[in-house]
């Protein structure tokens, strides 16, 4: 797999770990993470070993793992940008965000520290969050005199409802984790020793399950998402049609009835 300069990616029992690495800049998102977020998701999604990716930030310039997930986009980056530029810029990032919420394997943002601006976006582009209980969330874009632009001023109302989503973009407060859980932006909340163990065990399960059945399931749900209800039910029955056709459906149904453990093996 590709060599990055921003990026660890370390492959084990069909789950990849994706950690951002900018030392000195608390994992900021710039041009060539972004680039490098696209390849290396790129590459994941065409493998047949990856199940699940967990996505990370890597420790700060003082070797601290709690430190920072990401502390959102590179603002010495953008300091500069026209208007052109700005726009660029975010649909650069909406490649690699929506590869993380569209491709085949599952994606969990392990949040190990801030996640703001940008952070908070690249986490909500996963299909699930689990935080540690020193993170952070928040939108500060507008006191920097901008708007959430890698798609929190859509994700942040989907995931936490309208209301509480202009409060946040608005105010630009920050929350803790505990308050993260309790309005729904993120799923789990544990101790800093426990986030990646609970990432890893979250992520085995999800593995040992039917890996196409789970693939299948999550486009049901995003396309459904945005659809009026009779059309994504009709969808789902497409799908669910889909799924009736595999060998994991012969296997994992006779197991049932034989009682015995399923070898459920498409992807
Ligand atoms: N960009 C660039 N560098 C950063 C960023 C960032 N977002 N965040 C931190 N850094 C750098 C600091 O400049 C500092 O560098 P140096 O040591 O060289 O001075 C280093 O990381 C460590 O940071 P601090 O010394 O500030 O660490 P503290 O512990 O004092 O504070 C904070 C930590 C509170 C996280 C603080 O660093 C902070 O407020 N960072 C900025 C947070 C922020 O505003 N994030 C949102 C950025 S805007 C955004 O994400 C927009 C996304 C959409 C863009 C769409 C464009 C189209």
């Amino acid at each position: 797999m590709g060599n990055f300069k921003n990026l660890i990616l370390n492959v084990e029992d069909e789950i990849a770990t994706l950690t951002i690495s900018r030392p000195a800049a608390l994992n900021a998102l710039n041009s060539e993470t972004l680039d490098e977020l696209n390849v290396a998701l790129t590459e994941i999604e065409a493998r047949d070993d990856i199940k699940v990716v967990i996505l990370t930030g890597g420790p700060d310039k003082k070797d601290n793992p709690f430190k920072s997930f990401v502390a959102g986009a590179d603002i010495s980056e953008m300091v500069n940008f026209t208007a052109a530029e700005a726009r660029e810029f975010g649909m650069k990032a909406s490649v690699p965000f929506f590869k993380l919420m569209n491709m085949r394997q599952v994606t969990i943002a392990a949040v190990n520290g801030f996640a703001l601006g940008g952070g908070c976006e690249i986490a909500m582009a996963c299909d699930i969050r689990i935080a540690s209980e020193n993170a952070s969330f928040g939108q500060p874009e507008t006191g920097l005199g901008i708007i959430p632009g890698f798609g929190g001023t859509q994700r942040l109302a989907r995931l936490v409802g309208m209301g509480r989503a202009k409060e946040l973009i608005f105010t630009c407060d920050s929350i803790d984790a505990a308050e993260a859980y309790r309005i729904g932006l993120v799923n789990k909340v544990v101790s800093t020793d426990e986030l990646m163990p609970t990432a890893v065990a979250m992520a085995k399960k999800i593995a040992s399950k039917g890996s196409y059945a789970v693939s299948i399931a999550k486009a049901a749900i995003n396309n459904g998402y945005d659809m009026d209800i009779k059309n994504a039910v009709e969808m789902e029955a497409n799908l669910f049609g889909i799924t009736c056709s595999t060998h994991d459906k012969k296997e994992g149904m006779s197991a049932f009835l034989e009682r015995r453990a399923a070898d459920l093996t498409d992807f």
